[in-house]
């Protein structure tokens, strides 16, 4: 074995790289630019400082443009940071999920996974890079500031320019080279079976399959992202589902087919339309790019919100295995998400959290079995199986719900609502707003929001009135390590229980992206239009903040 050598490239820093709501995102081109992305890899390991030396790392992405050059990149640098070994999908692919998973299960120190999730791909397109820790879940904020921090003083960077990479990552199998006298290795994987594995112990496959046989007509929608072959292996091959007809967009694209992967009533109309074409199916499912997220629709695409769907799950967990064996600890969600699952919590006598957005935020308190499950309006639902979101998990859930309740998806929403009464949930995206008035926007909104005289004002639109009892910036004391966030929404909260939420999205590649939630609690008329609930609201909330005096903008680009 030849004896390769690392050596020390010399670097200046860029001032850009500060991680946002999950993993530095930017432009491929941002990625391309000479030592951006080493410089950014080299900054993680230097956070980790003295837990580099002798470390097992997972690596793996969702297949988009850049991914192996990126992955390139991190072996030759892992190699000369005394990394002792790293595991990585074949093709460099492991969905978002999945790469929790194997930092669990081989309980490496951590994992660095390569997705800009739901935003589009491509070379004109977004990358990304994110570093997960031990515990599986996205690094806390004090470690992505410290990579921030390192990264605006960084002077060089390790590299093993002669270890070839060409063709190492193609192949399932294990490399082993000698860097520095030390021995470095590559264990390329089968991007799935760990994730098979943990699906199966999670529920019952058996009784899953029965439904899926029965049949019970499913539509399940990989948007060219990674899930294609997670959906190929699990419900073609194991669940026994029709290849032709119950499974679609399964191959994974760098570009994604030129589409968003992002499952909303938007970006996966064409999952959608052909719900609705087809009355024979009984579910429909979508997932993004990397995985980690998920939308649920039942027979004529009745869309399901993440906000209800959690809350379901959440009423039903009696009947998925893995919570029958380890108990029902805590739920959780982030705080623009609708309340459903706190009226759960509730009555099932459970503790209850509202976290910033973020699905790192739920880590500590899974890792200190204070929490179970949780979810957010992003389309993001999972479990202390792992500490990602996960929307496979989510459809598996939702098919051992409906196989035990013998039940439509539509008529178990109308149970659950008859039940706890229904929150009525919008968001709207203005996405890629110029930045400086959107941050105007939110200064002045918070500026009379916080000022003495607002709460009690009285706001009204098409005939309704609504009290303000509360407005603040939301911000969140950890339970388990007392760490504070702020500056996490403004918030507008109403008499009546109804909410208003402003936030600028942390998941752009560039511009502003404004997010304005909109929540409102009925206990009767529940088969209305959500759009038409909440009107009034939507209205009151251009209003008060200028939204469009701010912006320039009359419309949003993204309706949920
Ligand atoms: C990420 C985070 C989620 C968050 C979402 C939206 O999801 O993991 O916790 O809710 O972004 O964040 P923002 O509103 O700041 O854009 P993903 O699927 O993009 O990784």
């Amino acid at each position: 074995m030849a004896e390769l050598k690392s050596i020390s490239v010399p670097t200046t820093p860029f001032d850009d790289q500060k991680p946002g709501t999950s993993g530095l995102r930017k432009k491929v081109k941002v990625f391309q630019q000479n030592h951006y992305t080493e410089n950014f890899v080299q900054s993680i390991f230097n956070a980790l400082g003295c837990k580099v030396k002798n470390s097992v790392i997972v690596v793996g992405g969702d297949g988009r443009y850049y991914l192996k050059e990126a992955i390139s990149h991190i072996i030759k640098i892992a190699a000369a940071n005394q990394v002792s070994k790293l595991i990585i999908g074949q093709n460099g692919i492991i969905s978002t999920p999945a790469v929790s998973s194997l930092i669990r299960s081989n309980k490496t120190t951590g994992g660095i996974v390569l997705t800009a999730s739901h935003n589009p791909g491509g070379i004109n397109n977004d990358f990304g890079i994110k570093y997960n820790c031990e515990n599986g879940g996205p690094a806390p904020d004090n470690v992505t500031n410290e990579i921030f921090e390192l990264s605006k003083k960084i002077k060089e960077f390790k590299y093993v320019p002669d270890l070839k990479t060409c063709g190492l990552i193609e192949t399932i199998g294990v490399t082993t080279f000698k860097v520095d006298g030390r021995d470095f290795v590559v264990e390329v994987i089968d991007s799935v079976e760990n994730y098979v594995n943990l699906m199966k112990d999670i529920f019952d496959f058996g009784k899953i399959k029965k439904l899926v046989n029965q049949p019970f007509n499913i539509l399940i929608d990989s948007m060219h992202g990674v899930t294609g072959r997670y959906v190929e292996r699990i419900f073609v091959e194991e669940l026994g589902a029709d290849v032709n007809k119950n499974v679609t967009h399964t191959e994974t694209l760098e570009d994604f087919g030129g589409e968003h992967p992002d499952p909303n009533l938007t970006y996966a109309k064409s999952l959608v339309d052909k719900v609705k074409a087809d009355t024979s199916y009984d579910l429909g499912a979508a997932f993004d790019g990397d995985g980690d997220r998920n939308m649920i629709l039942g027979k004529n695409a009745f869309f399901v919100t993440p906000s209800d769907s959690l809350a379901v799950i959440a009423n039903n967990l009696e009947c998925i295995p893995y919570f029958k064996k380890n108990g029902v600890k805590g739920f959780a969600r982030s705080m623009p998400t609708a309340g459903a699952v706190d009226r759960v919590a509730q009555k099932l006598g459970k503790e209850f959290f509202e976290t910033p957005t973020g699905w790192k935020y739920f880590g500590n308190l899974m890792d200190a079995e204070r929490l179970s499950l949780c979810g957010e309006e992003s389309f993001g639902t999972g479990s202390d199986h792992i500490r990602e979101k996960d929307g496979i998990w989510a459809v598996l859930a939702w098919l051992q719900i409906i196989e035990h309740k013998n039940m439509s998806v539509e008529e178990i929403l109308n149970e659950h609502w008859c039940q706890y009464g229904r929150n009525f949930f919008t968001r709207y995206d203005y996405e890629e707003c110029e930045g400086k008035g959107a941050n105007d926007m939110m200064a002045t909104l918070e500026s009379m929001l916080t000022s003495s005289g607002f709460v009690g004002r009285e706001f009204s639109s098409l005939g309704k009135t609504y009290k303000v009892k509360v407005g603040d910036n939301f911000s969140y004391v950890d339970p388990i390590d007392k760490s504070v966030a702020k500056n996490q929404g403004l918030r507008v909260l109403f008499e009546d229980g109804s909410r208003l939420v402003f936030r600028l999205s942390g998941t752009g590649s560039s511009g502003a992206t404004v997010r304005l939630y909109v929540d409102s609690y009925e206990q009767s008329n529940f088969k209305n239009d959500a759009q038409d609930i909440l009107k009034p609201l939507v209205n009151i909330a251009l209003e008060m903040s200028q939204l469009q005096k701010f912006t320039g903008r009359d419309a949003p680009t993204v309706i949920t």
